[in-house]
């Protein structure tokens, strides 16, 4: 990491809403068909390591840090009490909570199964995590429905299913305005984040326009406290493009969170650290953030890779992806600022000078013949601004 410079000292990187993931940091390396590449890890670990890095906030599951069957007892609490402690000690935030909904065998047909009692079950498991991030300080909590689906078709009833999910989130909203008022706090900011297949085969709400639907369907009782946690790489798992569900969320007032990673089209959830197999896609994407000021949390949502040691993970996957984070956000405050890119979009929403008839279709056609070659002209300029060139770089020819 010497040898490559280009870091920020943790002070800098502290200024950015950034969040580390429990989950994250103590990634086993373990998948199907794949072991385990390195030992387990604690909060208090995570914790001083993302401290010791720069990374300002903290994010985890419910059962990240809590066995399931302790969830709600005097364990928790005494767990909560250590996580709080280790949090003030490293002077690192708790941004975000989420409930573990798709893992163990007890969501084996999902967080809205058949079974009155497994509903019941998750509905106690999202008013939990509510609790425990008002006691941690959280400002979000996030819902990864990836059991909500099926494995063959059928046996599942669509529409039932739906609304039984939709119960679990009236439940934690109610129970959040409950706890908030009591505690003198803000209500949480609930956030639903879709992929849109894997673990299941089939996921009833598999990407973000998907929730934006189900979020004024008429079947949530506060759809003013739901909104989204989209994460890049699972919009661009089915093939969008990720900066256009992120408009698309923007104009919905519906983007609260959002999960930062890379990955390739139509594969499996590679979780791969920011920009290392989309940068020019990264700072498109960023530019349209920082141009609609958005200012939620950035989660590092990847998954260090197998190859990486456990001393690797905390000197390489977390300092290079928040530096890399860093470098694009800073160079889309460039691109918006370019004076390249700016006269080009200036001149393109101008448009063709033309007084004729309005509806002379040849003429207008051709008075915006010529300006439109300035689309091409503007990705040009966002390479070079991607690759430095900009700033007069060439390559030597031998
Ligand atoms: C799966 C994910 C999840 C969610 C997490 C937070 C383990 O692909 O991205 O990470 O982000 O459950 O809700
Ligand atoms: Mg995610
Ligand atoms: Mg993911």
């Amino acid at each position: 990491m010497k040898a490559c410079g280009g870091s920020y000292s943790p002070e800098i990187r502290r200024k950015y809403f950034i969040s580390g993931p429990q989950w994250a940091a103590a990634y086993d390396g373990s998948a199907l068909f794949h072991a385990p590449t390195r030992p387990p890890i604690g909060f208090e670990e995570v914790i001083r390591r993302y401290s010791e890095i720069g990374i300002a906030y903290w994010s985890t599951h419910d059962t990240d840090i809590i066995r399931a069957e302790m969830l709600g007892g005097a364990e928790q609490a005494e767990i909560l009490g250590r996580v709080k402690a280790a949090l003030d000690n490293y002077g690192v935030r708790c941004s975000m909570v989420t409930a573990e909904t798709f893992h163990h065998a007890v969501w084996a047909a999902g967080p809205a199964a058949e079974s009155p009692n497994v509903r019941e079950y998750a509905k106690f498991r999202v008013c939990n995590n509510v609790d425990i991030g008002h006691d941690l300080g959280a400002s979000f909590a996030v819902y990864w429905p990836g059991s909500l689906g099926y494995f063959v078709q059928g046996a599942v009833e669509e529409t039932d299913t739906l609304r039984w999910y939709a119960e679990a989130l009236n439940a934690a909203c109610e129970h959040d305005i409950d706890a908030a008022r009591r505690l003198g706090r803000p209500p949480l900011k609930h956030c639903l984040e879709a992929k849109p297949f894997e673990p299941q085969a089939e996921i009833l709400l598999p990407t973000s326009d998907a929730m934006l639907a189900f979020i004024s369907s008429g079947l949530l009782t506060h759809p003013e406290m739901v909104g989204l946690n989209p994460e890049y790489l699972h919009e661009l798992m089915w093939g969008a493009a990720p900066r256009a569900a992120l408009a698309r969320a923007l104009l919905a007032g519906k983007l609260f969170h959002f999960d930062i990673n890379d990955g390739y089209r139509l594969k499996h959830d590679v979780d791969i650290g920011i920009g290392l197999v989309n940068p020019l896609d990264w700072l498109n994407v960023l530019v349209l953030l920082r141009s609609h000021n958005y200012t939620g949390p950035f989660n590092l949502d990847f998954k260090p890779p197998r190859t990486t040691s456990a001393s690797g993970v905390f000197e390489v996957s977390f300092p290079s992806a928040v530096d890399r984070f860093i470098t694009l956000w800073e160079m889309a405050g460039e691109a918006i600022a370019d004076p390249v890119i700016k006269e080009a979009t200036d001149a393109l929403k101008a448009g063709g000078e033309y007084s004729g008839d309005p509806r002379d279709v040849q003429a207008l056609t051709a008075s915006n013949r010529e300006l439109l070659t300035l689309h091409e002209l503007i990705a040009h300029r966002l390479v070079q601004i991607l690759l430095g060139l900009h700033r007069g770089r060439v390559f030597s020819i031998a």
